[in-house]
């Protein structure tokens, strides 16, 4: 079996210039930390031929990225070719190198028209999707093995509507279940759209089967204070929200989108009803989260409510990443040996540390990937796994300073420079093909792990 390694990217948080999307205009009322705006990011639109010959230099054998959607369609029904001829050469660009791409068609960003119209809380972004998803299909369809829907519906939908940490940052409970329904419906729409749509398929990949999936963000989820009734229950309902409803929805389970108190449940999609409409399940695991009840200054600065929730990524003693988070490879463990109950392939689309010294990343690489490894020696349906990210990159709301990249980024002169890890992951993947290993192996990598 072929085993994807490879790395994962995003359209606005690498290419630079996205003047046409939510986040863009977002960005520019002030609302990223220091007021910082993406600008021209890491310069990738000019640089893609040069990082996609890093991401190979590594090996890697796939690469994951997302098409901007106000770059291909700026204004409703305005196509753009200069967009298209991007993502045409950038494709190009990965079959030459034998990087099979991994196509989000769409990783937290919308056009800012449709923003202005009420984003997905209105019901007529399931059409303006379906028709950007036809059009992407039309141009690109046969080329594009494997598909994926959304990234992380749920972040955004949290992000957007209660945390107020990505557009529209309205604090809208009462909207969640209208935007899980359209994203659901478009999600539903653009698995059978490509099913249908791709009738012929060319380029290096055209004899695998289509992949059609959805990246879905997993917390593992503990209370804050280990036996407190409260903290237990909020770490059931996150747990069922959180993780759980998406995966659920797309394989066909219940939809069930509710939480007590807070969010409404969502009114079912139809297209959606006990059937299966992914063909893999993307899992982005970085960390935990602790839950514990009661309000916060933290949540009231987030929401701006009394919420009597208040969620942290660490506990005082434990090893944490630029952004606080947590370093917890059980965690991982955990998470994919519950993703693959699912009963469909699982991949593991993001997996990564913002660690501006690369001192804990070569060590997490190493911890995450043994996961990965002795899952597949257990038999686990584990297709493939993506470190985020190829290159430092505009982190959100947080900027520039979060580093997830294998490769720093001088945001002056946006020259490249590999990182420890990244030779680190270079030599591992060398090592897997040496002993003609097409999966991580346990063996290998204990041998990695002895060295340091
Ligand atoms: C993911 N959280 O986002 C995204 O897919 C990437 O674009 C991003 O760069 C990466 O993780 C690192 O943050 C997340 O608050 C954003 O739990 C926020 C959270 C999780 C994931």
């Amino acid at each position: 079996m072929n085993f994807d390694w490879g790395v994962a990217t995003s359209s606005h948080q690498i290419e630079g210039y996205n003047e046409h999307n939510d986040w863009w205009a977002w960005e520019h009322t002030g609302a990223c930390e220091g007021g910082v705006v993406s600008g021209a990011a890491t310069d990738h639109v000019r640089l893609f031929r040069k990082d996609l010959r890093l991401a190979k230099e590594l090996g890697l054998n796939s690469y994951r990225f997302s098409i901007e959607w106000s770059r291909v369609e700026p204004q409703p029904d305005q196509w753009n070719a200069e967009g298209i001829h991007f993502y045409a050469s950038l494709l190009e660009e990965c079959e030459k190198l034998g990087l099979k791409p991994n196509v989000t068609l769409h990783h937290f960003t919308s056009p800012q028209w449709l923003a202005e119209r009420g984003g997905f809380a209105n019901s007529v972004s399931v059409e303006f999707y379906v028709r950007y998803v036809e059009k992407m299909v039309q141009l690109f369809g046969a080329r594009i093995p494997v598909w994926t829907t959304f990234n992380e519906p749920m972040v955004m939908t949290l992000g957007g509507y209660l945390g107020k940490f990505m557009p529209p940052a309205e604090y809208a409970p009462g909207k969640i279940p209208l935007v899980i329904r359209h994203l659901l419906q478009a999600h539903v729409r653009a698995y059978d759209l490509i099913h249908a749509g791709v009738k012929q398929r060319i380029g290096p990949w055209k004899d695998e089967p289509l992949m059609v999936g959805l990246a879905h963000n997993i917390l593992d989820f503990k209370p804050r204070r280990k036996w407190h009734p409260m903290d237990r229950l909020l770490v059931w309902f996150l747990k069922r929200l959180y993780n759980e409803a998406w995966p659920r929805a797309v394989t066909g389970d219940a939809q069930s989108f509710g939480l007590p108190g807070l969010i409404p449940n969502v009114e079912e999609v139809g297209e959606a009803r006990r059937r299966r409409t992914i063909d893999f399940l993307g899992i982005n695991y970085y960390t935990k989260a602790y839950l514990r009840f009661g309000s916060s200054d933290e949540t009231w600065k987030q929401t701006g409510q009394k919420i009597p929730v208040t969620l942290t990524f660490a506990k005082p003693d434990e090893a944490i990443s630029d952004l606080g988070w947590a370093v917890y490879p059980k965690g991982f463990e955990r998470i994919l040996r519950w993703a693959c109950g699912f009963a469909v392939p699982v991949s593991v689309t993001e997996n990564g540390i913002a660690d501006e010294a690369d001192r804990l990343r070569p060590q997490y690489l190493k911890d995450h990937l043994l996961v990965v490894s002795k899952l597949c020696e257990e038999g686990y349906p584990l297709t493939g796994y993506y470190y985020w990210s190829l290159l430092d990159n505009f982190e959100w709301v947080k900027g520039f300073k979060p580093r997830f990249g294998l490769y720093r980024v001088d945001y002056e002169t946006f020259a490249r420079e590999m990182t420890r890890s990244a030779d680190l992951l270079k030599r591992i993947i060398e090592a897997h093909r040496m002993k003609g290993c097409a999966q991580p192996a346990t063996e290998i990598l204990k041998d990695f792990l002895a060295e340091s």
